[in-house]
């Protein structure tokens, strides 16, 4: 966690106990400022009055906190209520209203006791709570409490980028590499697992376990330590081991046994410290991972592959698909501006992308019955299509006037299909009534894609990564319906969502659906959540041919048109 990352959280907190306790408008005001700090330079933080939305008494919590690592006032929240609020506000419609309510009533602390409490029918007896909200929160606890233990990518993948840069700076350090989950990019990962060349591992050790960690285990092949709230596998080897070592702890665990196979097959031995020939005893590869795929007569896997899913078979065979790159995408078929709850001017956000070098761009902002979201009337969508349409004949990229519509509840969009038909880009989500069966998700889903003037289905199931598990729905059914209807289905970038999933962009590869990789940007920085979406596509086995944003410009309108 970056220093602005970790105040942030402390303001989170902060606003969260204040909102418990029941207090009005402060809580907004630290949400706000942990969002400013967040999003300010790591230098902001020197002059903290300066970041927007902080004021003098929020400067002075984080001068505090700066100095000596605690907040008074925020240790007497902690003391006042002595609530686990991180965790109990995972649970699907628990907020800190309603944790500060449970905690009065029923001193309801953690996800035990609140489970206890769903279970003995306790809750639904405090006053503003219901036999259906009970039900909500039992249903709710199981998925908070799994959630609890794994990390998003969005999360550890740039801790993991942090902390290999740090080890690789020490003296003692030839290479460092993240390996397992976080190198197959999985959308959550468990711990962090860095392999290390080192020529004095016992240094190495010594010097990493000195940062501000808390060591689990120190040994002369591993050392774990937690750090930030993660856990981290130091996994030491000699330089002549590295490729056999990255190999074997890059997983997954079912790869490397299906890999051990082929191994044995060869009349080989294969394990974390080299291969061997099985007769002679001789070392025939360890150095580099390619040379251990060549000794096992393998085309190299690429990490995000390894997941035991018929690609040790397929690169024995040589016919591993050429996977799609982040370069390959050339432009954004999902973003918002500050017209409806995007965090930047439409202006903003075609200059960034621009910078970013893409050749498209569709502005699609919220209709309008996503209230919350500030969603746009038929004439305030027609005004938005008219100043996309000018500002394109001024910029290096073609912007496509666009709109994210609401899928309603019976199915139908919350926008008449004449002025969808006056946009260029039209993506059709659900943001609301998500509470549903089965078959009722379906049918919504597949209404949308038959509806003609929908061209992109976004983030089908609805799910937030670790917060909430979005509805079931027939993935085949509504697969079906785009293929029919050359509809594309939505890769949803933000790593909170990465809605469709990775196997599910499998299946729109063998059914020639093509995969809109998006980002659904707020601000010009979420362009590269990009990275998420283009490595979840690449565990899906796709090739840039596979993804709608990697076409070029005529092949996109050619497909629109
Ligand atoms: P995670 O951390 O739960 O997200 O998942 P991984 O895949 O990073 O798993 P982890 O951290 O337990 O171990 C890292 C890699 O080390 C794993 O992907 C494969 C290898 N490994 C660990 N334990 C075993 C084992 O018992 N057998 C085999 N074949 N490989 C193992
Ligand atoms: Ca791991
Ligand atoms: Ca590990
Ligand atoms: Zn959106």
């Amino acid at each position: 966690m970056t220093e602005n990352d970790e105040i942030a959280a402390m303001l989170e907190e902060f606003a969260d106990r204040l909102e418990a306790k029941g207090v009005d408008y402060k809580p907004r005001a630290y949400r706000d400022a942990a969002e400013s700090v967040r999003e300010a330079s790591s230098d902001a933080l020197d002059e903290p009055t300066a970041i927007p939305d902080v004021g003098d008494a929020i400067a002075s919590k984080i001068e505090e906190f700066r100095e000596k690592g605690r907040v008074e006032e925020l240790e007497e929240l902690r003391d006042e209520m002595p609530v686990d609020i991180e965790a109990l506000t995972r649970v699907e419609g628990v907020g800190p209203k309603t944790v500060g309510k449970l905690y009065e009533a029923l001193g309801v602390t953690d996800l035990d006791e609140l489970e206890d409490a769903a279970q003995h029918g306790r809750i639904q007896n405090v006053s503003g709570f219901g036999e259906k909200t009970e039900q909500n929160i039992l249903e709710g606890v199981e998925f908070a409490r799994q959630s609890a233990e794994r990390t998003l990518l969005g999360k550890s993948l740039p801790k993991a980028r942090h902390l290999v840069s740090r080890v690789e700076e020490l003296g003692s350090v030839k290479r460092a590499v993240a390996a397992g989950s976080v190198r197959r990019r999985k959308e959550t990962t468990g711990d962090i697992d860095i392999v290390v060349v080192s020529d004095d591992r016992e240094a190495t050790a010594d010097a990493v376990t000195d940062w501000d960690a808390e060591v689990i285990q120190k040994g002369e092949r591993k050392t774990s330590f937690r750090k930030d709230d993660e856990d981290v596998d130091l996994h030491l080897v000699k330089e002549d081991e590295f490729g056999s070592a990255l190999q074997y702890f890059t997983g997954s665990k079912q790869h490397n046994v299906a890999t051990r196979n082929v191994a044995i097959d060869r009349g080989l031995k294969l394990n974390e410290y080299g291969v061997w020939d099985d007769e002679t005893d001789e070392r025939v590869a360890g150095e580099t991972e390619e040379e251990v795929h060549e000794a096992l007569g393998m085309e190299y896997v690429p990490p995000e592959l390894r997941e035991n899913r018929g690609e040790v078979e397929t690169a024995r065979d040589g016919e591993l698909p050429e996977l799609v790159e982040e370069e390959d995408v050339r432009g954004e078929l999902h973003s918002h501006t500050d017209r409806t709850d995007g965090g930047a001017t439409l202006e903003e956000m075609v200059a960034g992308a621009e910078e970013r070098g893409f050749d498209y761009l569709a502005v699609t902002d919220h209709t309008e019955a996503l209230g919350v979201a500030g969603g746009l009337t038929d004439e305030e969508l027609r005004a938005l299509a008219d100043d996309v349409r000018a500002l394109n004949e001024d910029v290096d990229v073609r912007l496509f006037a666009g709109a994210e519509a609401n899928i309603l509840k019976d199915g139908s969009l919350d926008v008449s299909d004449d002025v969808l038909a006056e946009l260029d880009v039209v993506v059709a989500s659900i943001h609301s009534g998500m509470r549903m069966e089965e078959d009722e998700a379906t049918e919504r889903l597949v209404s949308a894609v038959r509806n003609d003037e929908v061209d992109i289905l976004g983030h089908p199931s609805g799910r937030l990564i670790n917060s909430r598990e979005g509805y079931p729905y027939d993935f085949d059914a509504v697969l079906d319906a785009a293929a029919s209807e050359e509809v594309a289905l939505e890769l949803n970038s933000n790593p909170h969502r990465l809605d469709i999933h990775d196997t599910q962009v499998w299946r729109c590869v063998e059914a020639r659906v093509p995969v809109a990789v998006n980002t659904d940007a707020h601000t010009p920085s979420e362009y590269d959540y990009v990275e998420y979406g283009v490595a979840t596509a690449r565990r899906g086995w796709a090739t840039a041919d596979d993804v709608l944003n990697a076409w070029t410009v005529e092949e996109l309108e050619d497909w629109l048109g």
